[in-house]
């Protein structure tokens, strides 16, 4: 099937402009960005990234033979990510040590490891695509609209650099592969996760920008 994921993009649209449109990104592309705001989606997303890397191993674990060279480069990709992440917060004077997960990190996280160990393959594969096709469009968005010279244009670079467009075409044509032949339940079932990983990506920013907390 060529065109699984444009179902699943026109079914997310609105969520996806609320995500493009997020005021996180575009103070981050106009500057005005504070600098805590800022280290608040350092700290929660270097957890996220730690936590994305147990949910790639069990897709690795559930991938068909052929697929696990690239899930092992995937695996790898994280953990080079979390060295910047770690280089770049020392640079800013971020504490990455004891990061207390957000309700919304935390909550993202269980939801990538309940999605890995209860779903099928083609399921979770499709909750790894929305979460770096947002991540790819966002900050895309930031990267077109930059006005200044950004204190943390590493991150904008890791995010929108070829090699990454490249992976995020990789995920959109295997999505579409793993959707071809399968019954409509499966497909509403992709849909539907789709649907809720874009509204906690679009959460994930909203979180950074409010430096959310446990209110208890
Ligand atoms: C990604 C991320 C991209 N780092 N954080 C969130 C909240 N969503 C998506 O994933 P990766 O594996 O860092 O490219």
């Amino acid at each position: 099937m060529d065109n699984f994921h444009q179902r699943l993009l026109s079914q997310a649209q609105d969520i996806w402009s609320a995500i493009l449109n997020h005021h996180f990104l575009k103070m981050t592309a106009e500057g005005s960005i504070p600098d805590k705001t800022f280290k608040t989606w350092i700290q929660q997303d270097y957890v996220f990234v730690q936590e994305a890397i147990p949910f790639v191993a069990v897709l690795l674990a559930k991938a068909p033979i052929h697929l696990r060279p690239i899930f092992i480069q995937i695996l790898s990709g994280l953990d080079r990510e979390l060295e910047l992440f770690r280089r770049n917060a020392a640079a800013h004077g971020v504490n990455l040590e004891n990061v207390t997960p957000s309700p919304t990190c935390y909550s993202f996280s269980q939801f990538l490891m309940t999605t890995a160990y209860n779903s099928s393959f083609a399921e979770s594969f499709t909750v790894l695509y929305a979460a770096e096709k947002a991540y790819l469009d966002s900050w895309m968005e930031v990267k077109n609209n930059l006005k200044i010279q950004s204190p943390w244009q590493e991150f904008i670079d890791n995010w929108t650099n070829e090699e990454f467009q490249q992976f995020v075409n990789w995920l959109t044509s295997t999505v579409n592969e793993l959707a071809t032949g399968k019954p409509e339940g499966e497909l509403r079932r992709m849909e539907e996760l789709f649907l809720i990983t874009a509204r906690y990506e679009y959460l994930f920013w909203e979180m950074a920008a409010t430096e959310e907390i446990w209110p208890v």
